[in-house]
Formats: C-alpha cells, structure tokens, sequence
C-alpha cells in the first residue's frame, strides 16, 4: 500500500501544501477539492483536529437539493455524511493532530491521478511515535465509489492502539431514515429524495487480517498492541446512491455497489479510477512549453473541468463551485453554457449532452417561469437547482450591510439565448443528431418563441426589449442590452434555421413537434419579423454596440485612478453612484464580441474592445477569462496574458481573497478558453474546424486535443518554428482552416503548416 500512497513525482502534475495555518485552511479545502461529478470532498485534513475540526469535511452529493430551512428559502445542495472520520485512540487518550505542530503535515493534489494524498511526517504522543500516510480519492470509473487508504508505521511504543472509523454528521440536513452497521439511508426533509451511504472497512496489522469490533450505526473500530516497524494498512470503501423518489429505497443499490467495490478490492478500485483519469488526460491535456505556470494553470484547470462533470446523470448540471464549496448552494447559472461547455464539447462530448439534457429535463420550468411572467416559450431561470424552478434568492446583505433586493432572478435573462448557443455549439460539434431531434431543437424553438414574444414592437418600427440586467449586474432594469438583444436575434435565427431543418430533414418529427408545440408558420413569420427589426444599439458611424439604452451618456469614470483598489467599484463608489456609471461588472459588450465575433465586422470588433476594456472593473470573476479570450483573438497578446495571469490567480494564488466557498469553475473553464479559443485562436465553423494562433512572446509551443464530429485531432503550434501541426487521429477526412487558408486533412499523413507572417 505505501507504493500507491505516493503521488506523482513530476511536480508539474501535484498542488502541495505544507505545514498548516488557519488562514489558509479554507482556500486549501477548496482547491485540494476531489470529485467526479457525483461526489465531490472538500480537502480538508485527513485526521482530526480536535476541538478545532468544528466543521467536518463537505461531502457533496451532486442533485441532492433541498430546502431545510423554513419553507420558502432557497435550496441548495444538501452535505452528506462524512464517511471519512478517523480517530486513532491511544492510552494518553486520541491522537490529534495539533495546529501548532507545523512541521510534520504535508498534502498533495495529484492531478494526473486525480486523487489527495497526505503524509504525516512523525507523529508523536507520550506513548507512541508513528508515520501515516493518507489517500482519498472518489473514483471516476465506478462514480459511486470512495476510497480511503491509511498507511500507518510504527515508529516506536509499545502500546494498545485502537482505530476508530465512523461516519460523522449522520443527522445534519438530512433525516436518517435507517442507521445500520454499515449502511445509512437518509431522506430530504422536503424534495422527496433519498440518499444511501454503504461502507467496508479492513485493516491489516503486518499483513493479517484484524477483526473489527462493530461500535453501531457506520462506526466500528480495530485495537491491537503497537511495536516499532509495525506496519498497518486500513482501507475504507463508501458506495453512495442518490434517488430522485423517496418511493424507492437506494439501500439496496448501495449495497450492491459496495459489494463489487470489495470484490474488486483497494488495488482494483484505485487501478480503474487510475486508468479513467488517463484517458480523460488523454483526450483533454494541454501542453505548454515556456511558462510553467500557464501549464500548471491549465493541468489545474483541467483537473477541476474533469472533476466537476458526469456524463451519466442528465439530471445534474455543474453549479457555480462545482462540488468544492458551499458558495451559490449548487446552483447552476450561465457559466455551464458559456465558459464550461466549449471545454466538454471539444474534449468530452458525452459530458457536454448529459449537461444539454439536464435543460432539455427543466424545459418544463422555464416554460412555467416565461408563462408565470406574461411571455411564451422557455425563459430558463438564472439560477437552477434540480427542478429548473428559478432559485435566485431575493433579497442579500449588501457590503454595507443593508438589504437589497436581487433582480437577476427576473431580469437576468440572456441566460435563455445562452442555453441556445451552446446547444447549437454542441450539435455543430458533434454532428449528433439524434441529440437535436430528440431535444436540442425544442429548446431553441422554446428559448427562440420566448424572446419573440418578450421584445415588443414600438413606434420606431424596431423591436426593443425593456427591463433586463445584462452580463454586467451593476446595471439593472435597463433597455435594450447589446448583449441580451443581439443574443436573442441569433436565438430567434437559430429556432428558424433548425425549422427548416427538421421541416426539410425530418418531416414526420417536424409534424409532431410543431404540433405539440402549437407552432405555425404565421408564428415563424413573426420570429422573422422580430429578428429582421431587432433594437441592438450599434452605431454604424462609430462601430460601437452601446451596452444599453443611455449608457454612453453615464458618468464616465478613470477606472486608472483607483487602481490597487482589493474591492469591487460599486463597493468604492457605492451602488447608485455606480449606477448611474459606465463602469461595468465584467465583459458585457466584450461578451458578445467573444460568443459572436461575425457581429463586429472590419475594425470595430477592436473598437469596441478597446472602448469597454477601459470600463470595466473586473467585479466578477468571470470577466478577464472573457476578455483573455477575446484580447487573445485580436492579438492583443501581451494583454491576453495578464488576463490568464489573474484567471489563474483566482483559485491558484494563496494571496488572493479567499475562496473557500469554492473553486470559480466558469473562471477555470475561462483558463482553457484563452488557450485553446483564444491563443490557438480555435473557432467552429459551419463545416471545419478552424485555428489561427496568436500565442504569447514566451510561449514556445501550445499543443491539445480535440474532438470533432467523431473525429479525434491533434493539434501542435511551435511558436519557435513557426509551424502548426495536425493530426487526424480517429475519423473521416476534413478541412481544417489554418490562418484563414482551408487545408486538408487526412488519417495518417501529418499537416505541417507555416505560420510565419
Ligand atoms: O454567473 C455569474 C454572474 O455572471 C456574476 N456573478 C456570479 C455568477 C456565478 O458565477
């Protein structure tokens, strides 16, 4: 077992921490998070603080919502038991694991595995002095399997010792149904699900077998008298299954998943999670020679991108913090769609249509939410826990300690366009018909009728759509955002073009679906009509979009002259003076500019860079990873890297904020974003695929992996050479855009390219 225990050597592919200071504890937990899309484990320590450790290790369950608190808050993702608690009892009484003792701690994020480990140098009481070696890991082959390996040397002593391990917060915001030995079921107080935890448990003193003395419900424990170079080996397995109907009892399953977990045993547990991580790196690496801290950002990226996704469950999609954090309670926003999908699309399809579907499954929400506020067709809510009912709470504690009120959750509504997008961008991709039939094109149909009953004809013969809140929230119950409008259109042509689509590809589906949806062609001619009058404020004289109705006549505001500041600028000037400024939460304007570049033609896709860049402050941490992107698609280098800098510093840098809420998944999403869309400048295209690089000064090469229609490419860009190199790996032949210039490629035969200018 001490061989497994080990992480990686290469200290490219490992996040390691030693020692321990409270401060950074919770940055740590989140950052050292384990996951696989169904369980996620904050990575906190693996002994017992004692009276310190007041809050056990999160064990997050993905789907397991609820609303425990009084009826009508707002829900969120339910903890499930800590099944990792350990506590080595000794004569002196239990070993703790003090905070003062800095010396001996060390844990280590092994990212090609995908797995914690961590190792206790010495650890010593009065009686007994020990070595111990830890791993957890949540397999990513078997996802309702946990492991827990403790390698333990005795140092010296010669004492009783005794090893308890239990499951902790067995009645925290769930209600335990049945507590056995080693099984617990537990129900929601109100969502109607049901969770089921079974466990095993071994330990092995110098190779035999000890007994366990069963202590009750998930907790036994294991004694024996210690002696110097004594070796004990302690393995714990957990299966866990989550079911949507309190009707249906998991126990069973659980127990039918523990069961092939013990015989497949430690070693086969942790080979098959092994071998899964590899070929997910496989598919999804990417190389960067010349700044290894771009390259440990992005195998950090990465790491977490893998982690946060399962493409078995269509039920789940991938909240705010993934599973690493409490932050926004697991609910799910634009960052799935905008900044997480192009990574699973491109690496992971069967990730990708597994989130899509979980759309396609709450549909039925935001038709109910678009019909609840006086429109047709889907308005999805802005913040969607597993119903798709809107959850955005209404009101928060604002910096000032007041209350204010939250409009996103009615105004915020470019998530419905951004939904389309990615469903479209998915079904581009992929080529995956069956997706699009059987639910992609009902969503842009839905997402297409509700923005064209919710802009509204007005007397100068446009089409104009009031009282949203754009990307940028400082700004809300504003007209006609550029974002929003122009978002809408290209949803609005999109529900027209998949139509015709299925009207011409399909006609039996489109008869049937059209029908169900009580959708005519009078009704397409109004889409039309919408889309071809559509308000977007762009100015042909000056090429700029105005983010809103009246923005250019706000306040305008030298952004320079609060440079240094650590807190947002509506905190600095306060909200209604904000308000009533051009400064700007995060790309708006520069959203559009990176999600449909087509729409800014000749020089004003720069123009309007340059003009909103200067305006923006940053205030969420979704926005430099947008603006990398696009900064990185104009050649703006130099800039494009100090965005990827301060992306990366987000849940990478221990002198930043902290994060302890969580990793910001859509920012790490943003990570590979500026490499592979923004760097090795990687668009979609009708029907190709196309790379213009731009790498950065020091960046000598870039290389990764896509996907594509079934076809598995290779793609190289030595910046030193001046060269691009693809590969078709797996798949018919294609065209692959280079620098503007169509190419060929084949199975077999290596594309070089020149790129040199
Ligand atoms: O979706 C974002 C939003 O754009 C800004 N506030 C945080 C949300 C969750 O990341």
């Amino acid at each position: 077992m001490e061989r497994a225990l080990k992480p990686t050597l290469d200290a490219t592919w490992v996040l390691a921490a030693n020692g321990y200071d409270p401060l950074r504890e919770g940055n740590l937990e989140s950052r050292f998070a384990i996951s696989n899309g169904f369980l996620g484990i904050r990575g906190s320590r693996a002994t017992t603080r004692g009276a310190r450790w007041v809050v056990p290790p999160r064990t997050y369950v993905a789907g397991l919502f609820d609303t425990p608190g009084a009826e009508g808050t707002t829900p969120g993702l339910i903890p499930a038991a800590d099944w990792l608690r350990v506590r080595i009892l000794l004569p002196g009484g239990p070993l703790v694991h003090h905070p003062g003792d800095v010396s001996s701690h060390g844990m280590t994020l092994d990212l090609r595995r995908g797995a914690l480990f961590s190792e206790f140098g010495q650890l010593k009481s009065p009686d007994v002095g020990m070595r111990l070696r830890t791993a957890r890991l949540v397999s990513l082959n078997e996802r309702s399997v946990g492991l827990q390996l403790i390698h333990l040397e005795i140092e010296e002593g010669e004492v009783e010792v005794t090893l308890e391990a239990s499951f902790e917060g067995l009645d925290l915001g769930l209600v335990p149904e049945r507590l056995e030995q080693d099984l617990g079921v537990w129900r929601t107080l109100r969502s109607g699900k049901s969770l089921a935890m079974a466990t095993a448990a071994f330990l092995q003193v110098d190779g035999h077998d000890l007994p366990p003395t069963p202590l009750g419900q998930l907790k036994c424990s294991w004694s024996w008298k210690s002696r110097p170079g004594q070796i004990v080996c302690f393995e714990r397995s957990v299966a866990v299954v989550r079911s949507d109907a309190q009707s249906l009892d998991p126990g069973g399953g659980a127990r039918d998943k523990i069961y092939v977990a013990r015989q497949l045993g430690w070693r086969g547990v942790l080979a098959e999670h092994e071998a899964a991580w590899t070929s997910r790196w496989q598919c999804s690496e990417v190389k960067v020679d010349g700044d290894a801290f771009a390259q440990k950002a992005l195998r950090f990226a990465i790491y977490h991108l893998n982690s946060a996704a399962n493409p078995d469950d269509e039920h789940v999609s991938i909240g705010a913090r993934a599973l690493t954090g409490d932050d926004y309670r697991g609910h799910v926003f634009w960052d799935t769609e905008i900044f997480l999908l192009p990574f699973y699309i491109l690496s992971w399809p069967e990730a990708a249509r597994a989130l899509l579907m979980y759309r396609f499954h709450t549909l039925d929400a935001a038709r109910t939410k678009a019909a609840g506020m006086g429109w047709q067709g889907a308005l999805y809510a802005w913040e969607s826990a597993d119903t798709g009912i809107e959850t955005t709470p209404e009101h928060a504690i604002g910096p000032d300690r007041q209350i204010i009120d939250i409009l996103c959750g009615k105004q915020e509504q470019h998530i419905s366009a951004d939904i389309a997008y990615a469903v479209w961008q998915y079904w581009q991709a992929t080529g995956d018909d069956a997706f699009l039939r059987d639910a992609g094109a009902e969503i842009l149909l839905e997402t297409g009728r509700f923005w064209s009953s919710r802009a509204r004809p007005e007397a100068d013969g446009r089409h104009h759509i009031r009282g949203v809140i754009g990307p940028d929230e400082y700004h809300e119950h504003i007209d006609d955002n550029a974002f929003t409008n122009v978002m809408a259109r290209w949803n609005i042509r999109r529900a027209l073009d998949v139509a015709t689509l299925l009207r011409g590809r399909w006609p039996k589906l489109w008869t049937s679906l059209s029908s169900r949806l009580a959708l005519d062609d009078s009704e397409l001619e109004q889409w039309r009509k919408v889309a071809e009058t559509m308000a977007t404020g762009f100015d042909p004289k000056t090429g700029l979009f105005e983010q809103f109705a009246g923005f250019f006549t706000l306040e305008e505001i030298d952004l320079a002259a609060y440079a240094g500041r650590s807190v947002p600028m509506d905190v600095v000037l306060g909200r209604e003076r904000t308000r009533q400024s051009q400064v700007i939460k995060q790309a708006d304007v520069v959203a559009l500019l990176g999600l449909l570049p087509e729409e800014f033609g000749g020089e004003n896709a720069a123009k309007n860079f340059l003009y909103y860049e200067s305006r923006c402050d940053h205030g969420s941490s979704l926005s430099p990873a947008m603006h990398g992107m696009v900064a990185a698609r104009l050649g703006y280098s130099d800039a494009a890297l100090r965005y990827f800098r301060q992306t990366a510093a987000i849940d990478l840098a221990d002198t930043h904020a902290a994060i302890d809420g969580g990793v910001h998944i859509a920012a790490l999403g943003g990570i590979w974003l500026m490499a592979v869309f923004g760097f090795a400048g990687v668009s979609l295209q009708n029907d190709s695929v196309a790379v213009d690089p731009k790498l950065p000064a020091n960046w000598r090469s870039l290389g990764f992996r896509l996907q594509w229609r079934g076809r598995h490419l290779k793609i190289s860009i030595d910046q030193t050479e001046q060269r691009l190199e693809a590969t078709l790996e797996a798949g018919e032949p294609m065209t692959l855009v280079v620098s503007n210039e169509p190419q060929e490629l084949c199975r077999g035969q290596a594309l070089r390219v020149d790129i040199g200018k």
